[in-house]
């Protein structure tokens, strides 16, 4: 058994360091959005307890091949990811939710400290309180913080090597310019030589895409859905989701999966007391979800100042996880 994972070691308590995200101004971005030309809201806004419990049932849908195939390669490669990320290491995860993949990979990491970082104070608090009782040697140093601005880490320390692990592909959910921005941020958290391990989803046949984004039980349209009732409940909007529909394309041209909430007829719907027209057909844009090829990955980590070091992925080449060495 590991000291790690020794139940009768000492659980340390966790710390706690809140800076306090600022929560998304959900009036204000949704009537920003929905007076441009073309509608369009963030993906952030999904993610009420409701939208939360949705992605979770996301994860397990049989057409949504990422996460169960990125939590394969963890479990096939997690001894040489190790290697290269080094043990007794300053481990940050970035947008650490529940916590469930870094299980897969603690005992073989084996860091001096982890460092979850997540923007829903409650959830973070519980997972990390979590695992320091599975893990009862380490030391854990929870940050609730919006990951996609600006931040810096709570402790100076010097001693360790610092690695980061940003998987699930949520990289995939900004723009190409802000995925460059935010790796060049990690880049700096990280120091010279620091370690990112981070999952990204392939390019492959449109097909296999377009049923992740569409399965058949209507787990995701609820979920892309569930922005609209959620403007119902907090905004006091009108939105009548009969007459709309969930609509998710693969955009070969800028190699991404777009969803979409698509208009059924001409209405006009109010929120927070602002009228908003549709025409029959038009959509509102929630949210792109880019694919990457292996090579074009690395050109865009390349431009954030990491250098990649290896690429693990799974048989059928459907998902990628990546460590790239900092060079900042
Ligand atoms: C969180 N993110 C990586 C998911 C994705 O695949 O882009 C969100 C999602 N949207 C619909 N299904 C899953």
């Amino acid at each position: 058994m590991s000291p790690l994972s020794d139940p009768s070691a000492v659980v340390n308590p966790i710390a706690f360091h809140d800076y306090h995200p600022a929560p998304a101004d959900l009036r204000a971005e949704v009537l920003e959005g929905l007076a441009k030309p073309r509608k369009r809201l963030s993906p952030k806004l999904f993610y009420d307890a409701e939208g939360s419990k949705l992605f979770d049932a996301i994860c397990e849908l049989p057409e949504y091949y990422p996460t169960r195939t990125e939590i394969a390669i963890l479990r096939e490669s997690g001894a040489e990811m190790a290697k290269r990320l080094g043990r007794e290491a300053l481990l940050v995860e970035l947008g650490s939710g529940s916590s469930l993949k870094i299980r897969v990979l603690l005992e073989a990491l084996r860091p001096a400290v982890y460092m979850p970082v997540d923007i829903s104070s409650a959830h973070l608090r519980e997972s990390a309180q979590a695992l320091a009782a599975t893990f009862p040697g380490l030391q854990v140093h929870a940050v609730c913080a919006d990951y996609s601005a600006p931040f810096a880490l709570p402790v100076e320390d010097h001693e360790h090597p610092r690695a980061a692990f940003f998987p699930g592909s949520s990289i995939g959910n900004f723009e190409p310019v802000d995925a460059e921005q935010l790796l060049r941020r990690v880049a700096a958290i990280l120091g010279p030589d620091g370690r990112l391990l981070i999952g990204v989803d392939l390019i492959k046949e449109r097909e296999r895409l377009e049923r992740a984004y569409n399965d058949a039980a209507g787990v995701t349209a609820a979920f892309n859905m569930n922005l609209l009732h959620r403007i119902n409940r907090e905004l006091d909007g009108g939105f009548d989701t009969t007459r709309f529909r969930h609509e998710a394309f693969f955009n070969a041209e800028q190699s991404r999966i777009e969803m979409h909430l698509l208009s059924t007829c001409e209405q006009q719907v109010e929120v927070a007391g602002a009228r908003f027209a549709f025409e029959e057909g038009e959509t509102i844009h929630t949210e792109c979800s880019h694919k990457y090829s292996i090579d074009g990955f690395h050109a865009l980590a390349r431009r954030a100042g990491f250098e990649p070091e290896q690429v693990w992925t799974d048989p059928e080449q459907l998902f990628s996880v990546h460590c790239l060495v900092s060079r900042s």
